[in-house]
């Protein structure tokens, strides 16, 4: 029984030391859309988003379904860690007023 505890703890331990590997998605923004249209990401496994505006003008970064809303001054980069809950297909927009309209959308992907 014993055993089997300090099995199951060096498990988590190795799991935890895992998680810890960088996992990055970037999403550029230039001339008024998102470069990446969809971004793929793993349910339960933490991701850090590192939005990188190349305009030279401000923009937002909203994802309703995980309550973000940055904005994003010209040429900032932006990194945000987020760990989806539940797969599904999660709408991305800018916003920024009009952009959303003049086609600033992408799409999160969270696979199972
Ligand atoms: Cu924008």
């Amino acid at each position: 029984m014993l055993r089997f505890s300090m099995l199951h703890l060096l498990l988590a331990l190795w799991l935890t030391a895992c998680g810890g590997a960088s996992n990055t998605q970037t999403i550029t923004m230039k001339d008024m859309r998102f470069h990446e249209e969809e971004v793929h990401v793993k349910v339960g496994q933490p991701v850090t988003l590192r939005v990188v505006n190349q305009d030279g003008y401000a923009h937002a970064f909203d994802i309703d379904a995980f309550d973000l809303h940055r904005p994003l001054s010209a040429n900032e980069i932006l990194e945000l860690t987020i760990t989806p809950e539940q797969a599904g297909r999660y709408r991305i927009y800018c916003g920024a007023p009009g952009h959303e309209a003049a086609g600033m959308v992408g799409m999160l992907i969270v696979d199972e």
